[in-house]
């Protein structure tokens, strides 16, 4: 499949890797690229140090093109913002936030910058900031979200903008792909459906809880606090939900909150981690390898779309 972004970015497949906080590391990232999508490293707790040795590893990895997420709310997010220019990253994404300020330089050094926008107003502002592409993520999501669903912001985006677009928020599948496709997406991002491929070095525990999650697993926490979150029902969530019924204060709850991804993803703890996951988890079944995970979906797609009417009256529906 060839779209605006596979030509954009130089990848066999229009299918990028979300930049999931403690969960994508050099690894995955590496596995996504390798099997023909775009893997990113998310760099959402991470030092300079530390990225630079994620960095080092994809290249160590891979010669595919590969891409680092910006969280804007990470406080090392200037110095990342540097590291990335220093090691001319081909590809810098960006979530929770605006990266305006820091997009000429990217731009300067030959980057590929491409935003993560929940809303029309950040995507015309990102646009006419000198974005190459916007990922626009519905509120299905795992992890922060905004408030418009991807059925309702994919088409308001497209009609918006010039530049590629990318879907993101509930796609585990080639329905899911076929159906962004036709909404006037150029491509897909997917976290929940990397979070169970085999290269994902995530906690068992964690896998295990999107294996087994049904369509109601997933719920949104941290909306008094400003930055809500999308999490499955976990022990320590149910008691997130609890506090807020209580009206605790924001100290106590970013103070609980402290160190949960970090539970979830590497200790596998469901008393203390947020194991955050978008509401397709339901859908996602097996473990399998990421090149696996994109040719399934691609194909799917593929078969889809390319026989939209045929597909359409298998189900009894007949085209006038
Ligand atoms: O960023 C994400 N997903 C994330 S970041 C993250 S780490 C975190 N953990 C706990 C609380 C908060 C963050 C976990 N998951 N997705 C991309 C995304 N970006 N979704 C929504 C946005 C967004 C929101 C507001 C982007 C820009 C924006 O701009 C507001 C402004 O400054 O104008």
């Amino acid at each position: 499949m060839k779209t605006r972004i596979t030509q954009l970015l130089g990848i066999k497949a229009p299918v990028i890797q979300g930049g999931m906080a403690w969960v994508a590391n050099g690894y995955l990232a590496a596995a996504v690229s390798g099997g023909g999508g775009l893997g990113l490293i998310g760099s959402g707790s991470m030092t300079a140090d530390h990225l630079r040795k994620e960095i080092a590893l994809v290249k160590s990895l891979t010669n595919k093109p590969f891409g680092v997420n910006l969280m804007m709310m990470n406080p090392a997010v200037a110095d990342l913002a540097q590291l990335c220019i220093d090691e001319k990253v081909p590809v810098i994404t960006t979530g929770a936030g605006n990266p305006g300020q820091y997009i000429p330089a990217w731009k300067q050094a030959g980057s590929k910058v491409i935003p993560v926008v929940p809303s029309v107003a950040l995507a015309l502002r990102m646009q006419r900031a000198g974005a190459d592409a916007l990922v626009a993520e519905g509120t299905e999501a795992g992890g922060h979200i905004g408030e418009l669903t991807t059925f309702c912001l994919i088409p308001q985006v497209a009609d918006a903008i010039e530049i590629p677009l990318i879907a993101a928020g509930g796609i585990a599948d080639g329905r899911g792909m076929a159906a962004a496709l036709l909404l006037g997406a150029d491509a897909v991002q997917m976290g929940t459906a990397f979070i169970c491929s085999r290269e994902c070095t995530a906690h068992e525990n964690y896998k295990n809880m999107i294996l087994e999650a049904g369509d109601t697993a997933t719920v949104v926490t941290g909306r008094g606090l400003g930055h809500p979150a999308r999490s499955l029902k976990s022990r320590f969530i149910r008691r997130m939900i609890q506090m807020e019924k209580e009206q605790r204060s924001a100290e106590e709850m970013e103070q609980a909150l402290l160190g949960s991804l970090r539970s979830a993803v590497i200790d596998g703890d469901p008393e203390r981690g947020s194991f955050m996951a978008g509401q397709i988890a339901g859908l996602v079944r097996e473990v399998l390898p990421a090149a696996e995970i994109i040719e399934n979906v691609v194909s799917q797609a593929e078969a889809l779309c390319g026989n939209l009417a045929g597909q359409l009256e298998e189900r009894g529906i007949i085209l006038g």
